[in-house]
């Protein structure tokens, strides 16, 4: 299949009957990244090795012997996540396998700590998968602030909300011009498991971030944390979209919203979350005319 044939969109009916994981794990309840990982690990299929730095994923894989996971898995350091993906892709060539390399890290784990591995293998086009689930925060020590924190957010060291923007890693990786780029949102997982299923068509260095709903450190309802995701993505706050050899395109609910004559305002995405509570209103009126804007530009781009 050529890389820019397009893949099948995948129905719950249609994906992968065959578990991955084992079940049970010690994640939160209402944890988004759960599903997440159930339904990319269906994706990615048996022939698979992941490389994964401290975060919660390693509580989601399970704590040796009680792995739920049935892949193999190299826990590593946090600075080395896409060397240790390098390390293992080059060993798998040598043996003459195809196996997938899988480097899956948190937002902490990719654009701070990571960044300069990351950057690296990109630019070295080294072959294998770069998934960054970002929950905009490090949660596993307790939620305190990363670069991909949002302005305004409220976290254990940013205890009047957070002075800095979002770091855009998606346009950071982007500008190295490796041959895929997508962005997916936890709440949208089908969109993930196609965006899987197509990088791993693709030779070279791949590349998706998720935006990924946590409700301990979002201050959301377990039962709220998919609501959540998705007020992100329909409000045109969080775009999803791939770019693959350089041509970018929205894809599934954002290449939707394209043609919505009116999206909801990006207050009801908001509301839902503690973490929220110290945004200014004059914040917010600045963010809608950003989202307004953007989306007045991508309307002239692609309709
Ligand atoms: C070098 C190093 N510094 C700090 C830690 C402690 N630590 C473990 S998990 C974690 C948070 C990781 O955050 P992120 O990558 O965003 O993943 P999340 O926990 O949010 O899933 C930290 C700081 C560590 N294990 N190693
Ligand atoms: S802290 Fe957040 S990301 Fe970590 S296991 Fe709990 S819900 Fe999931
Ligand atoms: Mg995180």
């Amino acid at each position: 299949m050529s890389t820019t044939e397009a893949i099948k969109k995948t129905t719950v009916v249609k994906l992968d009957e065959e578990e991955y994981t084992h079940p049970g794990n010690r994640a939160c309840t209402g944890c988004t990244l759960n599903t997440l990982y159930r339904v990319g690990l269906k994706a990615l299929g048996r022939d698979c090795i992941f490389a994964v730095p401290p975060s919660c994923l390693t509580v989601v894989q399970g704590l040796y012997p009680i792995s739920s996971s049935q892949m193999p898995i190299l826990n590593v350091t946090f600075a080395s996540t896409a060397a240790a993906a390098t390390g293992v892709r080059a060993a798998m060539k040598r043996l003459g396998k195809d196996t997938q390399v899988v480097a899956w890290a948190g937002d902490g784990g990719t654009a701070d700590i990571g960044l300069q591995a990351l950057s690296a293998a990109i630019e070295r086009v080294e072959d294998f998968i770069y998934i960054c689930y970002d929950n905009e925060a490090y949660m596993n020590t307790g939620v305190q602030r990363s670069s991909t924190t949002p302005r305004g957010v409220l976290t254990n060291n940013t205890q009047h909300g957070k002075v800095e923007q979002k770091k855009d890693v998606p346009s950071i990786v982007a500008a190295h011009n490796p041959a895929y780029v997508a962005t997916c949102s936890a709440s949208y997982p089908l969109d993930f498991h196609d965006k899987l299923l197509k990088a791993k068509q693709i030779k070279g260095f791949k590349y998706i971030h998720i935006h990924t709903p946590c409700p301990p450190g979002w201050g959301v309802e377990d039962r709220m944390a998919i609501a959540v995701g998705k007020a992100a993505v329909d409000s045109g706050l969080y775009d999803l979209y791939e770019i693959a050899h350089g041509k970018m395109r929205l894809t599934g609910p954002s290449e939707k919203l394209l043609r919505k004559k009116k999206m909801p305002p990006v207050t009801e995405y908001f509301e839902y979350q503690g973490r929220f509570k110290a945004l200014e209103p004059e914040y917010i009126d600045a963010l809608q005319n950003e989202v307004d804007q953007r989306w007045a530009g991508y309307r002239e781009k692609f309709l």
